[in-house]
């Protein structure tokens, strides 16, 4: 954990603020074993949470393989989303390149290069995060395929018009979505395809719930109302093609989650915010027009 506080870490090109700064400590430091070992399962390390119908026969397995058994179940409901995502991105091939806004460990790149055949360029505020993820797609093969960068969102210094598809996997709580989506608008070609997988606050049950603020204080992060992401859009070219609400599919994760040894204290924080109304996962997929 020495990389908290190491200004070493805090490239002032990319951190434009000490709030930026903060959340590059807590991601420079997570070693989650929620996270660390779902990713050992296949060598794929995600950031974001699970969606689908869960085998909760694991939770019965002998105790010997028990534990192994929820991991893999857990990790293929994580893949499971990224999968959702990636189905959401259009047709891509070779000569296309999309950008991962927000990497972490690099997970939903590596899925995407090795689906589409594309060019990916992971971004990240989180130099360990990017080191991480840059080792992975060595291991892979894929290091002319994949890159991953320390760059921020809000101003990535790539060229305009230069991504076919952009997503944001659980990453567009950390910054303001007006700022987040005229960068995309810069970034993607007309045609071009961005989605977003997040948690939002649902603007019918009024402002943050309890749960919804606490969930913001475990991250560092601000859950922005559903109705800002249709603003927000709107405001820059991008034109929403498809809406998904993926609450009641990601319910049983947290449940199973909730259940096993890799929980981090956050898991009934969650079913709350989802089973009280307040909260929604949902799946936004947009055409840059
Ligand atoms: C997933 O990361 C969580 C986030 C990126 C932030 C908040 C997301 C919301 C939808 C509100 P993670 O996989 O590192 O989290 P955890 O360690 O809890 O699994
Ligand atoms: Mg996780």
């Amino acid at each position: 954990m020495t990389a908290v506080h190491d200004s070493s870490v805090h490239d002032p090109a990319v951190l434009a603020s000490p709030y930026q700064r903060s959340v590059a400590d807590y991601w420079n430091a997570e070693r989650n074993p929620v996270n660390l070992r779902l990713g050992e399962v296949d060598g794929i390390y995600h950031h974001h949470y699970g969606v689908g119908d869960v085998d909760r026969s694991v939770l019965q397995s002998p105790p010997e393989v028990r534990e192994a058994q929820v991991i893999r179940e857990l990790h293929r409901l994580e893949c499971a989303q990224t999968d959702l995502l990636l189905d959401h991105l259009g047709v891509l091939g070779p000569a296309d390149r999309v950008m991962d806004a927000g990497c972490g460990r690099g997970g939903s790149s590596l899925v995407a290069a090795s689906r589409f055949g594309c060019q990916v360029d992971g971004i990240s505020i989180s130099q360990a995060q990017v080191d991480f993820a840059t080792e992975q797609a060595r291991l892979r093969g894929v290091s002319d395929q994949v890159r991953f960068h320390l760059r921020n969102m809000l101003g990535t210094g790539f060229p305009a018009g230069a991504f076919q598809g952009i997503w944001n996997n659980e990453s567009t709580m950390y910054v303001e979505l007006g700022a987040l989506f005229a960068e995309h608008a810069r970034l993607l070609r007309r045609g071009g395809r961005y989605v977003c997988i997040t948690g939002c606050y649902n603007d019918a049950y009024g402002l943050p719930s309890r749960a919804v603020s606490q969930i913001n204080a475990h991250y560092i992060c601000d859950i922005h109302p559903r109705s800002t992401y249709f603003k927000e859009m709107a405001a820059h070219r991008l034109v929403p093609v498809g809406v998904v609400d993926l609450t009641a599919a990601t319910i049983p994760y947290w449940r199973l989650r909730a259940e096993s040894s890799l929980a981090t204290g956050i898991e009934s924080t969650f079913l709350d915010a989802y089973t009280g109304g307040s909260f929604q996962y949902l799946l936004i997929a947009a055409d840059r027009v």
